[in-house]
């Protein structure tokens, strides 16, 4: 009870002290135009709809407009950008998502085919997100599906894969898309400190995930990036836990991977507590390697290299110390990082090098099955003209430090940016002045 009253407490001057920020929406028309000026033809995207994996984030990222079952059409050749709503499946009024998206011309869904033939008289070529599944290039991705199943019933269409024009756009990040990713990552920062607050023996993995998502929802992000993953004792080792519903007990770690997503932004950040509230030396030994791993990549994040050289960092590491047979695996392998943006795995060519601007996870792990034991600390970094920023430095994660949560010795807001959180109030009388 104390816990969620803090959490109130803190969440309504939070939100009464900082507005939210919010892209321009001009930004939309910029991003169409960049593209449309490398490719030719047309290039079409599909909105996504709750039967599909919902919004697609190449359709948000070129209009800002979250609506179901639409299509967005470039039209190189004219200039000309449109979409075509379902308005059965859209809450937004025409002038709204004009508005939003910088676009005048708005349709029905069932127009598309028309304009598509249009275009496609004057260039045959039309691109968009061929997004098939690495492991089987057979299976196609519901959106993509939607977009094939359309151009399949047009004649002396030429399909282009959009993807290398429109990921290497998505992979460096503007500034009002840093700001939210910020926005985003300083919720989740909230909910994970809460969680490792409330942390303690007897209780169910479940509970911490409704105290972390509570406070991600007042906060203003309605929804967790991805599934929380809450995972005590031999749960630790699994990589995408979901269930959850485990008793967790004195004596084990928890890791807790989470995030929050602010106005569709993702925030990504684990962290590895003890439940009892005090690693034991053994497990405080795990930690301290998986803490050094992440400082060493830390360290090497700069412009030029590739996210493999970062997983190489952090794997020389862990043979080093003879953890190599552990390292990122256990039954599961997990890359050392991945790209943070719209998506919380957003859209990455590995060959390319980081660039300033690029938003990664740095989240090596070590995983002991025979101990039971699971250790994964995440954080999220920005890279720089030179190096990286750590977005995610206001997280305790040194043990002792996450000890001191959990004894109620460090606030879970303590020593973080609550400057920019809440102003000074003026001093008695200086407001005369
Ligand atoms: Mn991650």
């Amino acid at each position: 009870m104390k816990i969620k009253f803090r959490i109130l407490i803190s969440v309504v001057l939070v939100s009464v002290l900082w507005p939210a920020p919010n892209l321009d929406g001009s930004i939309y028309a910029v991003r169409r135009e960049r593209l449309r000026s490398m490719i030719h033809g047309q290039a079409i995207l599909y909105s996504g709809s709750e039967e599909t994996a919902g919004l697609d984030k190449n359709f948000y990222y070129l209009c800002g407009v979250a609506v179901s079952d639409a299509f967005l059409l470039l039209n190189c050749e004219t200039g000309r950008d449109a979409l075509f709503i379902n308005p059965s499946k859209t809450a937004m009024s025409g002038k709204e998502i004009m508005q939003t998206s910088g676009i005048a011309a708005i349709f029905r869904r069932d127009q598309i085919n028309m304009s598509l033939y249009d275009g496609l008289a004057v260039d045959p070529d039309v691109y968009y997100p061929m997004a098939y599944a690495a492991s089987d290039p057979a299976y196609v991705y519901p959106d993509c599906l939607v977009i094939e199943q359309l151009l399949n019933g047009l004649p002396f269409c030429l399909k282009r894969d959009l993807r290398g024009y429109l990921y290497p756009m998505r992979m460096v990040k503007e500034q009002g898309e840093i700001a939210l990713i910020e926005r985003a990552v300083d919720i989740t920062r909230k909910g994970t400190l809460a969680g490792i607050a409330a942390l303690k023996p007897g209780l169910y993995e479940y509970e911490i995930q409704d105290i972390i998502e509570d406070t991600f929802r007042v906060l203003g992000a309605p929804h967790p990036s991805f599934a929380s993953i809450i995972g005590s004792g031999p749960n630790s080792l699994i990589l995408h836990y979901f269930e959850n519903s485990r008793r967790m007990q004195s004596g084990e770690v928890v890791v807790m991977d989470v995030g929050a997503e602010y106005e569709r932004y993702a925030g990504d950040i684990t962290r590895t507590a003890p439940v009892s509230g005090q690693f034991t030396p053994r497990q405080r030994e795990v930690y301290e390697i998986v803490l050094e791993m992440q400082r060493r990549v830390f360290a090497a994040c700069r412009p030029g290299i590739t996210l493999s050289y970062l997983n190489d960092v952090a794997k020389a590491y862990a043979v080093e110390r003879g953890y190599g047979n552990y390292f990122n695996f256990s039954g599961w392998r997990h890359g050392t990082s991945h790209s943070l943006g719209l998506d919380v795995h957003d859209p990455f060519f590995s060959t390319l090098p980081l660039a300033a601007g690029m938003v990664i996870t740095v989240e090596p792990g070590i995983y002991l099955p025979a101990e039971n034991l699971g250790v994964r600390i995440e954080d999220d970094v920005r890279i720089t003209e030179n190096g990286g920023a750590v977005l995610t430095a206001a997280v305790p994660r040194e043990a002792d430090e996450i000890e001191a949560i959990m004894a109620g010795r460090l606030l879970p807001y303590a020593g973080t940016d609550t400057k920019r959180d809440v102003k000074k109030p003026p001093e008695r009388g200086e407001d005369k002045k």
